[in-house]
Parts: C-alpha cells; sequence; structure tokens
C-alpha cells in the first residue's frame, strides 16, 4: 500500500491503520491512546509475525509436528499442477474437461489474493459466477444452462473452453468536498467467442476476485451464536447498520447452515469451499462433488476422460481443506505508533468497526485446539450488507441479494502489496488503490451512509 498523501482529510489515518508501515508522517497525535492489550496477535495464538513475501504462506503458530505435517501434505497439493487424465502419476490426475486454472495457488498466488486481468491477459485470479432467475431446490443459485453455475475458460484436448471473458473498465469521475477530484473504475464484463451457443438473454453475472487464504480455520470457528448477536436485520437499534447472516445448502450435512465463505458468504465450511473450487475451478471431482461440471449441452465434456470416481480420494480433500484452515494470519504492524492509533479511532467513530467487528473469540472446532477459544481480530462480521447500487453484481446467491456483501475481513490486508505486489481491493478487484476503497466504502447505500458520515468524508453522490 502506498503511503502517498490520500485524498480527503480523514483517510490517510484510516488507511495507515489498516495497512500500517509508513513512516515520517507528521500529523499531531494524541497521547492518550494507546492499543489493547494483544491488539497485534490478530489471529491470537495461531498469529505469525512475518511481514515478508511469505507473509500469508505460514502454518499457525501454534500448530503441533502432526499438524505441520498435515499442512505441508495440504500445501504441495495446494500449489502443485494438475494434469489431465489418463496420466501416468495415477492420483494425480483429471484436469478439466474445463477448468479455470491448473492450480489453486494460480489464483490465490502466494495464498494471497488474485489479480483482476488487464485486457490481453488470461482470465485468472478472477472468475464469473453464472445463473439465471430463480433457484434450486436447496436455494441457491439456478446454473445457466449451457455453462452452468460458472464460466471456465479453458479446456482440456478435444474439449473447447467455455469463452473468452473481458473486462473493461469506465472511468467515473467524482470529487470530494474541498474540491479535490478523484476517478473510480466501473467495470463491464464481455463475454466473448462463447463455445456452446449463446448465453441464456437473462443470465445474471457475479465477478469474483480471489481473495486471500489467511485465517480461515478461524472464521469456521466463530460460534454461529456470535456471528448471529452481530446481526441486525431490521435495523432494531437504529445505528443504520442492518447486517443479516446468509444461509445456504451444507452438502456434507444435507441442511442449511450459516454462510461463512466466499463474498456473499455462500459458502459455509472451508471444506465445501476447498471441494466446491477442486470441482469448479480445476474440474476435479470429489466425494462431496462427484459430478464434473458440464452442461447437457457440452457433450465433449461428458465423454472425457475421468481421473477415477472420485478423481481426488478423501486424505487428498481433507489436507487441502486442513491447509486452508491454518494458513495463518499475520500480526498488525505498528499497533502503538500514534498515526496508527489515530486511524483506529477514526474507524471506530466513522462507524467502520459496526460491519469490520473487532474483536472476537472464537468457540470449539473439533479437531482444530489450536483455532479453539482464540481472541482474534478479524476485522469482520461475516454477514451480509446492502452496499447499494454501485457495487452490486445484481445476482442472488441463497438469501443474498444482488446489492448485499459479506463484509470481508480487514487483517493482513495492509501486506497484500508485499506478498501480491497489486493494491487491488474490492469483490472485483474494481479499487486500484487506497483511496479507491475508502470512496466506495464512504459512498454506500443512504441506509448505511447517514450514521458513518458523522466524519464527514468524500462527496455526497446525490
Ligand atoms: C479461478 C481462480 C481460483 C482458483 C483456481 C481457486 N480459487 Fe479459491 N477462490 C476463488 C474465488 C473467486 C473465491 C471467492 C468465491 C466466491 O465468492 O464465491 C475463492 C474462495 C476460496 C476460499 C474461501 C475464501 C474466503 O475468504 O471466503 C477458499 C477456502 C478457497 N477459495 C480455496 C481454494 C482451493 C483449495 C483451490 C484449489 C482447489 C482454489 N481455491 C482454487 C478463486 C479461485
Ligand atoms: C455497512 C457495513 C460496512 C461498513 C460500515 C464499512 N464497510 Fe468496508 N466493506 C463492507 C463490505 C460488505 C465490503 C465488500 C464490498 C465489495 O467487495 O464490493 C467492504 C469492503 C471493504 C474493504 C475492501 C476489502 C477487500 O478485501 O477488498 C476495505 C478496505 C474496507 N471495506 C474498509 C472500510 C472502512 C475504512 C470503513 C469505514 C470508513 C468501512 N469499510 C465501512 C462493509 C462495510
Ligand atoms: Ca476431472
Ligand atoms: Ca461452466
Ligand atoms: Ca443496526
Amino acid at each position: 500500500m502506498q503511503c502517498a498523501r490520500i485524498s480527503g482529510l480523514v483517510l490517510a489515518p484510516l488507511a495507515l491503520m489498516l495497512s500500517a508501515g509508513c513512516e515520517g508522517e507528521s500529523e499531531p497525535v494524541d497521547d492518550s491512546l494507546s492499543p489493547e492489550l494483544g491488539e497485534e496477535l490478530s489471529g491470537g495464538d495461531t498469529t505469525v509475525f512475518d511481514e515478508s513475501r511469505e507473509a500469508f504462506a505460514r502454518p499457525a503458530r501454534n500448530l503441533d509436528a502432526k499438524g505441520r505435517e498435515v499442512f505441508a501434505l495440504g500445501d504441495h497439493l495446494f500449489s502443485r499442477t494438475w494434469v489431465t487424465a489418463p496420466a501416468s502419476a495415477a492420483g494425480n490426475d483429471g484436469l478439466g474437461p474445463l477448468f479455470n486454472a491448473t492450480n489453486c495457488s494460480g489464483c490465490h498466488f502466494k495464498d494471497g489474493r488474485g489479480k483482476p486481468p488487464i485486457d490481453g491477459t488470461d482470465f485468472v485470479g478472477l472468475l464469473l459466477r453464472l445463473s439465471v432467475p430463480g433457484a434450486t431446490e436447496t436455494g441457491g443459485p439456478l446454473a445457466e444452462p449451457s455453462y452452468g453455475g460458472q464460466l471456465n475458460p479453458f479446456g482440456i484436448l478435444g474439449v473447447e473452453g467455455e469463452a473468452s471473458p473481458r473486462v473493461v473498465y469506465e472511468e467515473v469521475p467524482g470529487s470530494y468536498e474541498d474540491g479535490e477530484t478523484f476517478s473510480l473504475r466501473r467495470p463491464t464484463y464481455l463475454v466473448e467467442a462463447p463455445a456452446y451457443g449463446p448465453l441464456a438473454t437473462d443470465v445474471l453475472i457475479s465477478p469474483r476476485i480471489a481473495p486471500a487464504m489467511i485465517g480461515l480455520g478461524l472464521l469456521e470457528a466463530i460460534d454461529e451464536q456470535t456471528v448471529l448477536s452481530l446481526a441486525d436485520p431490521e435495523d432494531v437499534d437504529s445505528d443504520g447498520i442492518s447486517g443479516r447472516p446468509n444461509y445456504v445448502y451444507d452438502v456434507t450435512k444435507g441442511k442449511t447452515a450459516l454462510g461463512r465463505f466466499g463474498w456473499k458468504a455462500n459458502q459455509p465450511t472451508v471444506l465445501q469451499q476447498t471441494a466446491g473450487a477442486f470441482v469448479g475451478d480445476l474440474g476435479i471431482t470429489s466425494s462431496l462433488f462427484e459430478e464434473e461440471s458440464c452442461t447437457a449441452m457440452q457433450l465433449e465434456c461428458q465423454s472425457a476422460f475421468s481421473g477415477g470416481q472420485p478423481e481426488l480420494d478423501e486424505s487428498k480433500l481433507h489436507n487441502v481443506a486442513y491447509y486452508s484452515m491454518t494458513l495463518a494470519v499475520p500480526a498488525r504492524r505498528n499497533v502503538g505508533d500514534g498515526l496508527v492509533l489515530r486511524g483506529r479511532e477514526l474507524f471506530r467513530e466513522a462507524g467502520c468497526g459496526s460491519c469490520h467487528a473487532f474483536a472476537i473469540t472464537t468457540g470449539q472446532i473439533a479437531g482444530h485446539p489450536e483455532l479453539s477459544n482464540q481472541k482474534i481480530w478479524p476485522y469482520t462480521d461475516l454477514l451480509l450488507h446492502d452496499l447499494g447500487e454501485g457495487l452490486a453484481d445484481n445476482r442472488p446467491d441463497y438469501l443474498a441479494s444482488g446489492t448485499e456483501w459479506r463484509t470481508p475481513p480487514l487483517w493482513g490486508i495492509g501486506l497484500q502489496e508485499s506478498v501480491n505486489k497489486h493494491t487491488f481491493l474490492l469483490h472485483d478487484g474494481r479499487a486500484r488503490d487506497l483511496a479507491e476503497y475508502g470512496v466506495p466504502a464512504l459512498l454506500v447505500d443512504s441506509r448505511v451512509r447517514p450514521n458513518w458520515m458523522r466524519i464527514r468524508v468524500g462527496r455526497d453522490p446525490s
């Protein structure tokens, strides 16, 4: 993240609170502020102290030796390249027939965040979820009839990739109250050269960037009751914030469960998200999702070689899920720094913490003593919030409407630039830097704006 002057008087310290690490700023600071006990331990005892490019790639600090072995096995599977079946090394094949990438780290590069594609480059790191209006019997989005629930740009030999997606950005100018101008990007997605006929005329497209992989097991370890205690769907306390839970289908339990993962809290567990990524992004089946994602139109896809029934055995699936759950959160830096503390106060006063919740204590999670009963600082409530038309994808996902998004955790976000060499933020990567995430964050839906505009930042869009 950059340390340059950020537009508006307030964003700079806010940015610093999240990114921490700029030096040489000369703003007056309030000496009475001090960090809370353990505030730097974003992930409790799991927290690692690492600011390097590997900051998102470490196992939980308190993980025992046995856990570290499983972590290492999962790590290998997360970054290895999968190949087409049949391959000489049985158990390592099954890529495709349709896919988005050949390994998990192709999108979650260095266990961090994907980079939105620039025109002319391969469309990885960002994927397009597809559906048509309506819902399945379990309440999920209804897949687009010819292309399924996700656009897969690539196919194995003999199977055509689904299309060539592209994104074009429009610059939308705006200005702050002090007259300084800014420009925000508004993306439009084009699905060019569709190989299986035209897309449904009422197709709904949700662009989603690959999020960082840190601290996911801790988020799963938060008791459902704790999440629900942060919800206020009818805004009974009239503070303008009305977070509500998503409820989604849990395949293993065979019933509905609280949604926690994905940009719309559309997945209940890391295990299900992992199995979903294997089949949806790589084309690799597992016990949770035994069917390849070929639609009725995709005949070559249906008759392609399989890498096994299922392709991924149970222990491999378990190891990758375990890895995904135990990637550590790096510590917050410079928590005692005057500017950082001032940023924290502004963050609080502006009401950011009403959604990006401060400290939460995890509950008990089976098989993971290292994640249980930890005081963590995730800066998320895991709830859905209506952010208005500007950020809408207009594609419902279980209970999430077309304008709702799950509050993303902010832990570690200041290290994104070191790890991923870019500063793009938000669900589709449209925000190019600090100032741009600040602006959309402040220009949301009028129902939430009045409260957290108590500090007057940015321009009123109306
Ligand atoms: C094509 C890019 C891509 C690939 C490849 C990919 N992912 Fe993801 N991943 C995403 C996107 C996009 C999301 C957000 C999904 C959503 O919002 O529905 C995500 C979300 C996740 C999450 C939940 C994170 C969170 O904060 O909610 C986990 C866990 C995950 N992926 C694991 C994996 C694993 C394991 C693999 C390899 C089997 C993998 N991913 C491969 C793009 C990718
Ligand atoms: C009403 C709840 C709410 C409030 C209040 C709120 N946010 Fe957010 N924030 C969200 C949601 C939801 C997103 C995801 C939006 C998206 O991806 O399109 C988000 C995204 C972000 C992101 C980008 C995260 C990422 O992973 O890309 C940052 C940074 C951020 N908010 C900071 C702030 C700051 C600073 C404030 C206070 C000025 C604030 N937010 C207030 C709900 C909120
Ligand atoms: Ca396959
Ligand atoms: Ca597809
Ligand atoms: Ca409220």
